[in-house]
């Protein structure tokens, strides 16, 4: 049976990359598979957090979830550190993984920068946790934008290390699921960098909760290149930002970037940025307007994440007390 597992990090600024590249795919799994998603806290964590930020930035990627069209009848919606199952299974992970596979992780390497030395354990250990949040569900296939990808493959590593090492078959390998014309939405500053929450610059990204006077400021200011928009896509080759943009266009509206240009062909970035501002606040308007009403209710959010917990909780206990039992220990 296939189930999906996903998460999105509580650190606020929930951003375009992250719907476009994440949440929006979530809504599109659910008619289909079993799907499990989560405010991964625990990640969150690995760098400082404020509790009283985190705290309310655990029910925004909830709310960001329910707005986005996450049905919380069909899917689980749950925040990491209310199923024990996750860090029972992370630890086990830890002396599975090996130090070589972590050191060749580039998440870790940006993440940590220049100052590798003061970076927590648990930045450094991120990518085993994250294999736990999957397995303790047997998860097959995992929605996520591309940055995530090598992640994936180390959870698939783990897994086979754990089946191989003890003889089983616990485990499946999970498959990523990257989809849709935005899998890596980049920054509206620099098109070499990706869309991030934790950039300095608020211009770099549209937020969730962006108001049109917000959107239709950021992209103004977005920077582009002096040519035309090109006829071809490969043209868009060497020219980081005006492919973003033609990027964000094609997955807002839910059309391939050919087609974008077949439309578009010619025009300036003066001209067509107005265009991307009227059909990004079009799609994002009500996400935007539907978040602020749920987190003026913050005891139907908490209700939502309760009931998610639980039903992951009955999921997780067997496979984490077969685990337990694989591994070798006592269990009660
Ligand atoms: N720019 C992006 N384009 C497409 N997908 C993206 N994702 C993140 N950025 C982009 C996808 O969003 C999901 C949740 O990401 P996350 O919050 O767990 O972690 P992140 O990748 O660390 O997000 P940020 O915004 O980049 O945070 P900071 O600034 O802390 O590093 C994932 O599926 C991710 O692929």
């Amino acid at each position: 049976m296939s189930r999906i597992f996903s998460g999105v990090q509580p650190t606020g600024n929930l951003h375009l990359g992250n719907y476009l590249g994440a949440i929006r795919n979530f809504v599109r799994l659910q008619d289909d598979y079993e799907c499990i998603y989560c405010a991964v806290d625990m990640h969150a964590i690995t760098v400082w957090q404020d509790p009283q930020e985190l705290r309310s930035n655990i029910r925004e990627v909830a709310a960001a979830y329910l707005a986005s069209g996450v049905d919380p009848k069909k899917s689980i919606i749950f925040a990491q550190s209310n199923v024990a199952a996750h860090a029972e299974l992370a630890w086990i992970f830890n002396c599975v993984a090996r130090l070589g596979w972590l050191n060749r992780m580039t998440q870790f390497k940006e993440k940590a920068g220049k100052n590798k030395e003061n970076a927590s354990l648990g930045l450094y250990a991120y990518p085993s946790l994250m294999a736990a949040d999957i397995l303790v569900y047997k998860a097959t296939h995992v929605p996520v934008g591309e940055d995530q990808k090598q992640h994936l493959e180390l959870t698939r590593d783990i897994a086979q290390k754990f089946n191989t090492d003890f003889g089983t078959e616990t485990f499946p390998l999970v498959e990523p699921l990257i989809f849709g014309e935005a899998t890596r939405v980049m920054s509206l500053r620099d098109g070499s960098k990706k869309m991030s929450k934790s950039d300095p610059s608020d211009y770099s990204r549209i937020t969730l909760t962006d108001g049109p006077d917000e959107i239709a400021k950021k992209l103004k200011k977005a920077r582009t290149d002096a040519e035309p928009i090109p006829e071809k896509v490969e043209d868009l080759e060497g020219r980081p930002e005006a492919s973003n943009l033609v990027g964000i266009y094609a997955a807002l509206a839910d059309i391939s970037k050919a087609d974008v240009l077949a439309e578009h062909a010619g025009s300036q970035f003066s001209a067509f940025k107005p265009a991307l501002t009227e059909l990004a606040v079009e799609k994002f308007g009500p996400i935007g307007t539907e978040m602020k009403r749920l987190l003026a209710d913050p005891g139907y959010v908490d209700s939502v994440l309760k009931d998610g917990a639980d039903r992951a909780r009955a999921i997780a206990e067997p496979v984490i007390r077969e685990v337990k039992e694989t591994v070798g220990f006592l269990v009660s």
